[in-house]
């Protein structure tokens, strides 16, 4: 099954960096090409210059043994030349390389946005800390950042080795079980930005989407609020009244948390916002009732090996427990 299709374009490209983590990266990348692309032409600018001199050259051509007779010196010293040519560009490119390596690690990170991420397979769970504008709350697969403010991402591996790699935002940087790192980054525009696993991390591997959508301060507050709130879970009708029953009383509450609900499990993505997330399982799926009917029906068929379990539920049950789930915004 591929991918959700996006309802925004999402980006995703190392050269055209949206944040001055991967602007640095970019600037290293873009002399990297010119140094060596010159190098390139200038080999082969000496070779065609070679083989032009010796186009007339036939089995019957005798012997040039000129280098013989002139003195080698000439030779040597334009192979010293070249040498030392060689040498002064490595150089200057490892120099180019430990000054984009500490221009990197110096974000400024006063008032940084700090967030939780844990890679499993094959999801991606994020917890944002308290902030001046908002609580802690948990979400998945899609982070919300504003733009011009710096971010500290503490990553985490869940189960095996997984990578977070946001290429228009910074380079990469893996996810290790039992170990903590962190990767600070600045988005400076805002848009939509892939970073899907970047680390083989077994069957599901190509399905572990993660999105980052950089947005004006004002409207990442306003989404930070939203998610930070409880769920308005009283339902508005019988109907969603029994939804979240099928929910609170079936094994779903045992891996799910619905703020506001009895359902505190922790095995799978906090729902208490589901529906303010435009695709689910990763990226494999729109995120409509249809899709959700789908996936909690039998979410192996739509994503075969992952942790989630079909649930048995009888079809009007499965019916009012999504027609609930729609009601998370
Ligand atoms: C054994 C734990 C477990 C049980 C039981 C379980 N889930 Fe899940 N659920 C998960 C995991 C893990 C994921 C993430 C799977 C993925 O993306 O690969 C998930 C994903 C989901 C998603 C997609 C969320 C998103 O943002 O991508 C929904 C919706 C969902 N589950 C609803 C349910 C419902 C409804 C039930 C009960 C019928 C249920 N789950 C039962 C573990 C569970
Ligand atoms: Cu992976």
């Amino acid at each position: 099954m591929p991918l959700a299709r996006p309802a925004a374009p999402l980006e995703h490209s190392a050269l055209a960096p949206a944040g001055i983590q991967a602007e640095h990266i970019a600037r290293l990348w873009q002399l990297t090409l010119i140094v060596c692309g010159c190098v390139f032409a200038a080999v082969l600018i000496g070779v065609l210059f070679a083989l032009m001199r010796r186009r007339g050259a036939t089995p019957a051509t005798p012997p040039d043994l000129s280098v013989n007779v002139t003195p080698e010196r000439r030779t040597r010293r334009a192979v010293v030349c070249v040498s030392m040519l060689s040498v002064f560009l490595l150089v200057g490119l490892i120099v180019a390389d430990v000054l984009t390596d500490r221009a990197l690690s110096k974000l400024p990170d006063a008032d940084a946005l700090h967030i939780d991420l844990t890679g499993w397979q094959w999801w991606w769970q994020a917890r944002y800390a308290t902030d001046h504008a908002h609580a802690a709350f948990a979400t998945a697969n899609e982070l919300h950042i504003p733009v011009g403010r710096p971010i500290v991402i503490t990553l985490h591996g869940g189960d095996v080795i997984h990578s977070f790699w946001v290429p228009n935002l910074h380079g990469k940087k893996d996810l290790l079980p039992g170990i903590t790192s962190t990767i600070e980054l600045r988005a400076d525009r805002a848009g939509t930005y892939d970073g899907p696993c970047a680390e083989f991390c077994r069957a599901e591997h190509a399905r572990m989407a993660l999105r980052v959508v950089a947005e004006p301060p004002d409207r990442y507050a306003a989404w930070a609020t939203a998610q930070s709130a409880s769920a308005a879970p009283v339902p508005a009708d019988a109907h969603a009244a029994r939804g979240m029953r099928v929910f609170e009383q079936s094994a779903c509450a045992n891996c799910h948390t619905v703020r506001g609900t009895s359902a505190v499990g922790r095995l799978g993505p906090d729902l208490t916002h589901l529906m303010s997330r435009q695709t689910i399982a990763a990226g494999v799926l729109p995120n409509d009732a249809a899709d959700l009917t789908r996936w909690i029906r039998d979410p192996g068929a739509v994503k075969p090996g992952t942790t989630m379990p079909a649930v048995p539920l009888s079809a009007p049950d499965l019916q009012t427990l999504v027609a609930w789930l729609t009601t998370l915004k």
